[in-house]
């Protein structure tokens, strides 16, 4: 065979290019300029040579038929709605996990339970088909990733997702009272108080979008009544605990390993209305919110609430939290409307890129604390240092030796520094070289990971960085590109870009974990399901006025009823047990002309409820390939007219 088999990623894309972008993006602040490139028609050449013989690792990148990935990523899926599962080194994609928006594949939104989650209108059709999900993190313990869960926001109807880790599916979604724009999250890492509690128990949501309070329609001209609220819910019931008034919008979270401490970047601490206000100030803020203090004026009844919500409000404005010793929130001056803002697996620090200034900012957290106990008198002093690395800087990862990589969205590069010699360089030493290398990135990256980055177990050995335009990367498929994840080895020195996966918009963060973190099951617990139909003899209909139930079992490669019989007008409700119990064996029950369609994975029971309006025979049938005799797996609904 002489084909080409391992398409190597092109290494560089030329200098005239960078400088371009540099132009342009000088021109414009707001630095939307990624679509002035000129687009290619064709796909790139294939590279002739790899990328470096400077690989500096062992990491093996090319894994052969049948071998397994070393490392998991969580990946959200933007305007999707979803979440993906990929395999690392790999790239490739594994599962989409559907929460916030109806699947075809798995039947989420038509299914009972995946309804319920999902949440209904009074009719019962769902609240809402759309969601935006941006950011995803997993629950702790001991500062790294425990393998329970995981949470991923919805930015358009501000909703929080959880999904079990166990089986990879979202059990709870909780819709945040009184914001818009929900972004940032993170769970916690320990409690502040009790140290016996060293894991997750609470998922901090930072609000973007600030809006009237209550959102009557009576004070849209009165931005002094706008707010976004830093909101706490709880990580087992998924309920609320608090809200947190502030001034300013949120965009990312971050957490602090001891649990003290959770943090947001804002962006618009001008609290502007307007597009142009919110660049108006050449400095925002990172904000810091003090978790013991705010549980304790929750406890103290020193709250309000908005509108039907009950859950408690403290007020974090700048204004009444002036006084170190009594204030529930410090705001951090940071430079113009930072993007993103990420702590540091050594414990010490959160970092906030500048996104309109070309800084990164080190604030150290045991500073913030002193200044929270009055030790410290300038909350500027947490700043241990703030330095040029290059152009629109937006996310940080870390490789647990001491360096961060910070995604440059307008110089389209990945630059390495190293967070202790930018100390010293801020600190006075002005021969001090932080930047320890860059890379260009194919093209304008926007969140970046790496292995176990943002937990104490930072390894060092895989980045991916999400880039948001592809260009000439991929075959053309019409005017809708993929994104451009691009796996870069940073075992070395230097970093060392290994390949391009193509990923369906839209990605924004994603986490990237040790496979043995999480132990998957494949096969349910019939026990699990209180609709469940044990027995095939069970299976049958029952009828209760015009409600109907249809119970029946799927065992391969046949149904337990060939037949069923309901009235038109009847309401139904039909109940399917998969009894199967082997892994990977999976049926799926279709109805036309009913739009009904989902999955039963293995001793799984899902139910469907709709109304039999149209008379005849429909043949429901198994559209999940299971057998030699998939195909005739099918029997008839028949509905009499
Ligand atoms: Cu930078 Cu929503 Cu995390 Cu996208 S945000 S890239
Ligand atoms: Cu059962 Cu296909
Ligand atoms: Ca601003």
């Amino acid at each position: 065979m002489t084909q080409d088999k391992q398409l190597k990623p092109t290494a560089q894309a030329g200098i005239g290019r960078r400088s371009f972008i540099n132009t342009a993006a000088l021109a414009s602040l707001a630095g939307v300029v990624a679509c002035t490139e000129k687009p290619s028609s064709a796909a790139a050449p294939v590279a002739s040579a790899p990328a470096a013989g400077a690989h500096a690792s062992d990491n093996v990148t090319h894994l052969k038929p049948g071998e397994l990935d070393t490392y998991y990523e969580l990946s959200s899926g933007g305007h999707n709605g979803d979440m993906r599962v990929l395999g690392i080194p790999s790239g490739r994609e594994l599962h989409r996990i559907p929460c916030f928006v109806p699947d075809a594949l798995v039947g989420w939104g038509i299914t009972n339970e995946s309804k319920k989650i999902m949440g209904t209108k009074p009719d019962g059709s769902l609240k809402y088909t759309v969601g935006d999900t941006h950011h995803i993190h997993a629950s702790y313990k001991d500062g790294n990733y425990d393998g329970r869960y995981a949470w991923v926001n919805d930015k358009i109807n501000g909703r929080l997702a959880r999904l079990r880790l166990d089986y990879f599916v979202c059990d709870k979604i909780t819709e945040i009272p009184n914001i818009q724009g929900f972004h940032g999250i993170f769970p916690d890492k320990a409690d502040p108080v009790d140290p016996k509690i060293n894991y997750t128990t609470r998922v901090f949501c930072g609000a973007e979008f600030a809006i009237p309070l209550p959102n009557t329609g009576a004070d849209v001209n009165k931005p002094e009544k706008y707010h976004s609220l830093f909101s706490c819910v709880d990580a087992e019931s998924m309920e609320m605990r608090w809200q947190v008034l502030i001034d300013g919008n949120c965009d990312l979270t971050a957490t602090s390993y001891d649990g003290k401490l959770a943090a947001t970047n804002q962006y618009n601490t001008e609290n502007g209305v307007h597009y142009e206000d919110m660049m108006s100030a050449e400095r925002d803020a990172c904000l810091f919110f003090n978790i013991a203090r705010v549980e304790q004026a929750v406890k103290d009844g020193k709250f309000k609430t908005y509108g039907d919500s009950k859950v408690p409000v403290v007020d974090g404005t700048h204004a009444a939290n002036k006084d170190p010793k009594t204030a529930l929130t410090a705001y951090v001056s940071v430079p113009k409307n930072p993007h993103g803002v990420n702590a540091s697996p050594d414990a010490k620090y959160f970092i906030c890129a500048g996104k309109l200034s070309p800084t990164v900012t080190v604030i150290e957290l045991a500073k913030v604390l002193d200044w929270f106990d009055g030790k410290l008198e300038k909350l500027d002093a947490a700043i241990v240092a703030e330095v040029e690395v290059g152009l629109g800087p937006l996310h940080t990862a870390f490789d647990g030796r001491g360096n961060a990589y910070t995604t440059l969205f307008l110089d389209s590069q990945m630059v390495k520094w190293n967070v202790a010699t930018a100390i010293k360089f801020h600190a006075g030493d002005k021969t001090a070289k932080y930047v320890v290398d860059r890379l260009d990135v194919q093209y304008q990256p926007g969140h970046v990971n790496a292995s176990q980055s943002e937990t104490r177990a930072a390894d060092g050995k895989w980045m991916v960085v999400g880039c948001k335009f592809s260009k000439d990367r991929f075959l053309p498929v019409g005017p809708l590109h993929p994104e451009n994840e691009q796996l870069i080895d940073i075992s070395g020195e230097k970093m060392v870009l290994v390949a391009d996966h193509p990923a369906r918009g839209e990605p924004h963060d994603f986490i990237i974990f040790k496979r043995d973190l999480v132990r998957p099951k494949q096969v349910y617990a019939l026990e699990d399901f209180p609709l469940a139909t044990k027995d095939p003899k069970d299976s049958g209909v029952v009828r209760n006025g015009k409600k109907v139930t249809v119970r029946l079992t799927s065992q391969a490669p046949a149904f337990s009823l060939r037949e069923f019989t309901v009235k038109k007008g009847d309401e139904v409700t039909l109940i399917l047990t998969n009894l199967d119990k082997v892994e990977d064996l999976t049926h799926g029950l279709a109805i036309p002309k009913y739009n009904i369609q989902f999955v039963v994975n293995p001793l799984e029971t899902a139910s469907v409820t709709f109304l039999a309006d149209k008379p005849g025979v429909f043949w429901f049938y198994c559209t999940n390939f299971c057998h030699a005799l998939h195909l005739e797996m099918r029997s008839r609904m028949i509905v009499e007219a």
